[in-house]
């Protein structure tokens, strides 16, 4: 089955299901080891990984060419955080075609300005898209798409700006009869009371998809019985690599020494196990003369 068409049957069937959260080929690779049927290439951990900020600051084109080491790295679907699009509707379609030509199964967009910032930066001060706008970038986007399992998922940000459930809805429905294939409801609270007011009066009427990293305590299986499609792990495996790397680096430097690390670290063998290097050692033998 072709990406596209895997990360689409995660959002239509009723069954809820995970993505998790990467921002390089390495640890897209792990995601995929660890069993996942799907990635999520988050904006907030693929810019910190490379020393920036969640606003825009590292270029889209600087973000294709890491979906593209991600995408060539597993076999799994890949859903690209796409923030707002990086522009207006011209820009977004743009980008579709550059995520089919990287094998990139899907994209979420955000009703928010470019440059955005991250949800849990100062939320309530940021403006949204014009509902309109919005929807005619859904639309571009959409009719410039060559596979038709290639997914368009619109993630409204009203709860994140302070607006309340009506504001939500009008949002979300709008969105759904621009075409987009699922939406993504974002909440800041530490409890599901957003989400779960907005499941209610949403009935099923189109997949959803939700982000628990500030409700992280509400049991997985409060997110089936409410009938969410997809939940994503944003943000774990860099925090979980950014405890690693502190802790063996000051170690390191306070010991002076590699003595106390070795058996705490990945071997250098599972490095190249990750990366593949056994199959190029096979193709060497059947195509470089003298091996
Ligand atoms: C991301 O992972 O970049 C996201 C999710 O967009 S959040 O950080 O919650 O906004
Ligand atoms: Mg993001």
């Amino acid at each position: 089955m072709k990406k596209t068409a895997k990360l689409r049957k995660m959002i239509q069937t009723n069954n809820l299901d995970f993505i998790m959260e990467a921002h390089n080929g390495l640890s897209a690779k792990i995601v995929e080891e660890a069993g996942f049927n799907g990635i999520w290439a988050s904006g907030l951990t693929i810019s910190a990984s490379l020393g920036v900020r969640d606003n825009n600051e590292a270029s889209w084109t600087q973000i294709l060419d890491m979906l593209e080491f991600m995408s060539d790295a597993t076999s799994i679907p890949i859903l690209l955080d796409g923030d707002t699009g990086y522009g207006n509707f011209n820009n977004a379609r743009r980008l579709v075609k550059k995520l089919e030509q990287r094998n990139i199964a899907g994209v979420c967009i955000e009703d928010k300005l470019f440059p955005k910032t991250n949800s849990f930066i100062n939320g309530e001060a940021q403006p949204l898209a014009d509902v309109e706008e919005f929807c005619g970038k859904i639309k571009a986007m959409k009719d410039s798409q060559l596979d038709k399992d290639f997914i368009v998922v619109t993630r409204v940000e009203a709860f994140i700006a302070g607006w309340g459930l009506q504001e939500v809805l009008r949002r979300a429905e709008a969105y759904r009869q621009a075409g987009a294939d699922a939406v993504l409801i974002h909440s800041k609270r530490s409890d599901l009371t957003e989400i779960e007011a907005f499941m209610k009066e949403w009935s099923g009427r189109h997949p959803v998809v939700i982000v628990p990293t500030k409700y992280y305590a509400t049991p997985t299986e409060r997110f089936a019985e409410l009938g969410v499609n997809l939940v994503i792990w944003a943000n774990h495996n860099l925090r979980a690599s950014i405890d690693a790397m502190k802790i063996i680096s000051q170690q390191i430097r306070q010991q002076k020494s590699l003595i106390g690390v070795e058996g705490k670290v990945a071997s250098i063998d599972e490095i190249f196990r990750l990366q593949g290097a056994d199959e190029l050692q096979m193709a060497e033998k059947k195509y470089l003369p003298g091996k």
